[in-house]
């Protein structure tokens, strides 16, 4: 019999859905590695897989052989590295037979929980410090669908309630107690070991919660003990200044930072941060505003990166504590959530302004641009 092979037009459907299918969502492609069982219903956008970008200005800034890449996981389809944590927490909800979920967010976990819930037909609650969320992380969860209530209390006071109301009525917490988050988290790990063939040597990481920087850690030793990577990576773990308690070693009451996805006072994983720190001889640094914004800038002016500034405390810090790095390393920061999240902190705090006003026309065009 021979096969006949139809020339097909790069356009048509069944090639798109088969392109589609190269990438089936981190829950397919690590399933081994996974509290997943062949009847969990998997929940997925097709999270994961998310590009290791070399940065190069970064790399020449701090010389002597230093490598470093961004973790660009503002590329996941809610924008952050939620997703990774939401296609399995929700999955193992679904299975589980929740009708609902709820979580306390400063914006990324609320966009990816409803999401990934109205996905599975579940309902998404999110509780959030009034007036305190990053513009495009509300809108992502009122056009999802979910209840979003305001509280006139900060991300510790939510947190604090959905913890009660998950073991008082029937909904399902999502937050980064519930361990599949961590699950779902620690693929970022694989991707990158994947992609560099070893772990890198440092790992810089903004940490709010705590919760990826530990779900990280659990990656990177798994695929050790797999024998898939030779190093562990130093854990560098960044928090602001003003939001620091694990820098600190107190919580924080009133924790204030411009980047609001980790003004958190109180982080769920302190604990678990802490064994991280230690088994990976790693260290938890503070970054002022001031230096957050700089590496914010920097990534979108030098390197073409646009994450949100919460993201940029990982770059804010290698750079602060560069000298601490050896020669001929690998450094890799991770960036967790898009710039597009928060447009006013990038017209806020961009060197560049719009100039307005121009009369239409050429001549005028011409002299506004300095010919
Ligand atoms: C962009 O969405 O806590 O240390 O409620 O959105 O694992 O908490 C967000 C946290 C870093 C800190 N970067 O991660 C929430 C929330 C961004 C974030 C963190 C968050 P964790």
């Amino acid at each position: 019999m021979t096969t006949r092979v139809s020339p097909v037009s790069p356009y048509q459907p069944q090639n798109r859905v088969q392109d589609q299918t190269s990438w089936s969502g981190l829950i397919e492609a690590y399933r081994p590695f996974l509290p997943i069982d062949a009847t969990t219903p998997v929940v997925t956008l097709l999270e994961g897989n998310t590009p290791l970008v070399p940065a190069f200005s970064l790399s020449e800034r701090i010389g002597r052989g230093v490598s470093v890449y961004v973790k660009y996981d503002g590329l996941n389809p809610t924008g952050s590295f939620k997703d990774r944590g939401m296609t399995m927490a929700i999955s193992k909800a679904k299975e589980a037979g929740a009708k609902a979920v709820i979580c306390a967010s400063t914006g990324n976990t609320s966009a990816s929980a409803s999401a990934y819930a109205v996905r599975a037909g579940l309902k998404p609650f999110v509780l959030i410090p009034d007036g305190y969320l990053a513009l495009g992380k509300l809108a992502q969860a009122l056009l999802y669908g979910a209840e979003v209530i305001a509280i006139d209390g900060n991300f510790d006071d939510c947190l604090n309630i959905v913890k009660g109301i998950a073991q008082d009525y029937p909904v399902t917490l999502v937050n980064s107690v519930n361990p599949y988050r961590l699950e779902g988290q620690k693929t970022a790990a694989f991707e990158i070991v994947d992609r560099l063939g070893d772990a890198p040597d440092w790992l810089c990481i903004p940490v709010g919660n705590a919760g990826n920087i530990s779900a990280y850690w659990m990656g990177f030793c798994q695929y050790h003990q797999h024998n898939k990577c030779e190093k562990l990576p130093r854990m560098m773990g960044f928090q602001a200044a003003e939001a620091a308690p694990i820098v600190q070693g107190h919580p924080v009451k009133s924790p204030n930072t411009v980047a609001t996805a980790i003004r958190i006072g109180n982080p769920a994983n302190w604990q678990r941060a802490l064994a991280v720190q230690e088994a990976s001889q790693g260290e938890f640094n503070a970054v002022s505003d001031e230096e957050i914004l700089d590496a914010y800038r920097l990534l979108a002016r030098e390197e073409g990166v646009f994450c949100e500034p919460a993201s940029a405390a990982s770059v804010a810090g290698l750079l602060k504590f560069q000298d601490q790095i050896p020669s001929n390393t690998t450094v890799v920061c991770v960036l967790t959530g898009n710039g597009l999240k928060d447009p006013q902190s990038a017209i806020d705090h961009a060197q560049s302004q719009v100039k307005a006003g121009i009369p239409s026309s050429l001549d005028e065009v011409a002299k506004a641009m300095g010919f």
